[in-house]
């Protein structure tokens, strides 16, 4: 086993990934910025190497200075998290180069997935569904329009070098096929470098499900179920659960097993995930593959009992896997909330700045993955994913029940998080009933400011209520207690949730 190993990446995902090392008895090692100085995953390595300014272009991105503090340090592996490096090809083989483990797939593999067109190639070789369309590059404009007409509109156009909703475009009918072709590809050249686009069948109202697996250098590949990822907003996911309201283990066993062929077809090894688009009568198409551990990881670790990043590390030294495929048993549901340094009543907007005091939920069933701490300053430079909020039941009710209980018990004050509107989406009918698709967040917002408006005039006559009752009970006592500071500094989802609750508790 390595005795070392770098973290190439920061925050929450630095984090956990130390605290894997730690448990093997692994001396990890960190990188940081110039903003990065104070953060946790600093403050928790055994040793920290600076590797630059604030910009990620300037320092998480630069392979050379990763790799030149790896062998600073003495790391003989190095673990990319997610983002940054993490599915870079040539990342991955400057790291062969320099005779360091990458904690992670072979660059070929992760070149062949990186292209969507070779992806859905090699999907469709292993035997799994794909969405319907091409898997070569579109030649021309007369092209897509033969390719749409025998596809059927509507279509979408992709850009090969694309992926996770970037470089794509929804096509209704022929009239709008040239122009958006031309759109589509120029696009792709400017963006990606590649002018590469296909055509795909589009998928109406679709869920969001990815399988998750792990091989190793021995030719074992198995799948460790599914998440349901549906609930995103701006292709950027919010809520992932484990496992799918809407998969049963039959489903379960063809999306895995399909995803274990694809998978072995491109030569893969180490944590990866199979990303599917499943309609409304349940069918399955192959959509994407990500070559890298995943942001909501935790959820499948929750129910499944297996530690996905302490079995990449073992993997990566050569080990074999220690389970099959059978003795992977799935137990309770996961829900995990991505807590963001955003805004959500003002469009999500970041809110970067200093956390003046932090609470943070425990008790049964809960997982708090997170890369900060109070007095910290969250900087504007990166993603603004504070922590990750994990729950585990024996039910998905009984999970969001819980939820619902630690948000509540969860106060982070300086900053804006999304904390308040997980504290309304708990409390929506079809996110209890499960019945989503990936549209549900969009028009769960489009929805809310009525509900809110509503909300905030019951909060209003409550709080004059409690003021009126504060005043009378201030001519007893000569105590003074202000009760109105707290209520304006509250966000208007943060009284939308609280009330919500309370009506729900009335029913
Ligand atoms: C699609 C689709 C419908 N049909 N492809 C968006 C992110 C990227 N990974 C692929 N995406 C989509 N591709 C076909 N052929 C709908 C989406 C899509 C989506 C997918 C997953 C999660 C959220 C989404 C939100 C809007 C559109």
């Amino acid at each position: 086993m390595f005795k070392r190993v770098l973290i190439a990446n920061r925050g929450e995902i630095a984090v956990r990934v130390i605290r894997a090392c730690r448990e093997m008895g692994i001396s990890p090692i960190a990188v940081y910025s110039d903003a990065d100085r104070a953060s946790l995953h600093v403050r928790l390595a055994d040793q920290a190497i600076h590797i630059g300014p604030s910009p990620s272009t300037e320092s998480y991105l630069v392979i050379d200075r990763i790799i030149a503090a790896a062998k600073k340090s003495g790391a003989e592996a190095i673990h990319p998290g997610y983002g940054f490096l993490s599915e870079n090809a040539e990342f991955a083989e400057a790291v062969e180069r320099a005779r360091i483990v990458l904690i992670g797939p072979p660059a070929s593999a992760m070149r062949l997935m990186g292209s969507k067109t070779s992806a859905r190639k090699t999907a469709q070789a292993a035997g799994a569904p794909v969405v319907p369309g091409t898997v070569e590059a579109l030649e021309s404009a007369e092209d897509a329009r033969r390719v749409a007409n025998d596809v059927g509109y509507p279509i979408m156009l992709k850009a090969a070098a694309g992926g996770g909703g970037k470089g794509m475009r929804l096509v209704q009918s022929s009239d709008e096929i040239a122009s958006a072709f031309s759109l589509t590809q120029s696009e792709a050249a400017s963006s990606f470098k590649d002018p590469t686009v296909y055509i795909e069948k589009y998928i109406e109202s679709p869920r969001h499900i990815e399988i998750q697996l792990i091989g190793d250098r021995h030719g074992n590949i198995v799948y460790l179920g599914e998440r349901e990822c549906s609930l995103q907003r701006r292709h950027q996911k919010v809520l992932e659960e484990c496992p799918s309201p809407v998969v049963d283990s039959e489903l379960r066993r063809r999306m895995g097993e399909a995803a274990v062929s694809i998978a072995r077809s491109a030569g893969y090894e180490n944590a990866g995930t199979i990303e599917f688009l499943v309609d409304s009568e349940r069918k399955f198409y192959f959509l994407e593959m990500n070559t890298r551990l995943q942001v909501e990881h935790p959820v499948t670790e929750l129910v499944t009992g297996r530690d996905l990043v302490q079995q990449q590390i073992r993997v990566a030294a050569g080990e074999k896997l220690s389970f099959s495929q059978d003795d992977v048993v799935m137990r309770g549901a996961a829900i995990e909330c991505r807590i963001y340094a955003e805004d959500p009543d003002n469009n999500f907007m970041p809110s970067p700045g200093r956390i003046t005091r932090l609470v943070t939920p425990s008790g049964p069933g809960v997982r708090y993955d997170s890369g900060s701490y109070q007095g910290w300053d969250v900087p504007i430079y990166y993603d603004s994913l504070l922590a990750k909020l994990c729950v585990w039941a024996e039910t998905r009710e009984a999970a969001i029940n819980r939820l619902a209980r630690v948000l509540n018990e969860y106060t982070v004050e300086g900053i804006r998080t999304t904390v308040p509107f997980f504290r309304a989406v708990v409390q929506s009918k079809e996110f209890r009933r499960g019945e989503f698709d990936t549209g549900f967040i969009d028009r769960f917002l489009a929805a809310a400011p009525l509900q809110e408006s509503k909300s905030r005039q019951d909060e209003a006559t409550l709080a004059d209520i409690a003021a009126i009752a504060a005043i009378l009970h201030s001519k007893t006592t000569t105590k003074r207690v202000d009760v109105t500071s707290q209520s304006q500094t509250e966000s208007r989802w943060k009284l939308h949730g609280r009330l919500a609750q309370r009506r729900s508790h009335k029913l």
